[in-house]
């Protein structure tokens, strides 16, 4: 394997060729599918996505496993090594709804601990991306968002959550200055990073928050469980991103 900035120049290449090509593809006509109901769906996009961004990782990385939402990679049962982790197309609801609001996301784990993450907001031009020694957007190194209360701040939350007031979220919504649902993970992460939400909480699997968790710990964010306790990064998780602050705030709240 090259090197890591090495690798790091290839996947920002790739994050942009990914972004060109779903905008190509959005423009053509293409097929949707149900996976688990009305609410769940994926594009052969979401797939095309995913072959080619896989390749592209088998080329530069031959013996990391690669666990991919949509199947075409490993069946990655244990952290160990270098794993990539693949969101093709996050936020697909939006993608078909909206065309706007969605995201691609990539990383990079070793043993465990977080190496390089990427979210590419397509529709925006925005790439996310870095690690320990700094996060950027495009070219931008971007500081610390502020260490706001929950109190003094918007929070993400998403709908189904809210909606059943599971972990007693629609209290915290009240103490915070307001809820805001986005419908896309990688987007959501990503307002987190800049300080424009204080905080965000879903229901989410590996792919979902395996990027924005990276590069939220790189900017002295916490990412936790809602209980306040670490994530799996082979399973579901109810998944907390906040300041330092709101973070213990919401963990109060939520149990
Ligand atoms: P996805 O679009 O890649 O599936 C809002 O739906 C957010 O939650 C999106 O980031 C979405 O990712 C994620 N999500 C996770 N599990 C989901 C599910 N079962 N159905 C719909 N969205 C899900
Ligand atoms: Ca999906
Ligand atoms: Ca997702
Ligand atoms: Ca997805």
């Amino acid at each position: 394997m090259e090197n890591i900035a090495q690798i790091d120049q290839k996947i920002q290449a790739l994050m942009w060729q990914m972004r060109k090509e779903t905008l190509v593809k959005m423009q053509q006509p293409f097929s949707i599918d149900e996976k688990s109901g009305r609410k769940d769906l994926v594009t052969t996009i979401d797939k095309s996505n995913e072959q080619t961004i896989i390749s592209k990782i088998r080329e530069l990385d031959p013996t990391a496993q690669i666990l991919g939402e949509e199947g075409f990679g490993d069946q990655v049962n244990q952290i160990n090594g270098r794993v990539w982790l693949i969101d093709p197309l996050d936020g697909t609801m939006n993608f078909v709804m909206q065309q706007n609001n969605f995201a691609i996301m990539i990383s990079l784990y070793e043993d465990g601990i977080g190496v390089v993450g990427y979210i590419m907001d397509v529709m925006n031009q925005k790439l996310y991306h870095g690690g320990t020694n700094g996060v950027f957007i495009n070219d931008q190194q971007i500081e610390a968002p502020a260490n706001l209360h929950l109190k003094d701040a918007l929070i993400g939350i998403s709908g189904p959550l809210l909606i059943d007031n599971n972990h007693n979220l629609q209290q915290i919504a009240r103490q915070s200055r307001g809820p805001r649902m986005y419908g896309s993970a990688g987007i959501e992460f990503a307002k987190v990073l800049t300080g424009e939400l204080v905080g965000y909480v879903s229901y989410l699997r590996p792919w979902d928050f395996a990027a924005g968790k990276i590069l939220a710990q790189a900017l002295n964010l916490q990412v936790k469980t809602i209980d306040g306790g670490p994530l799996s990064m082979l399973s579901s998780n109810v998944v907390l991103v906040a300041t330092e602050r709101a973070s213990k705030e919401i963990v109060t709240l939520a149990n």
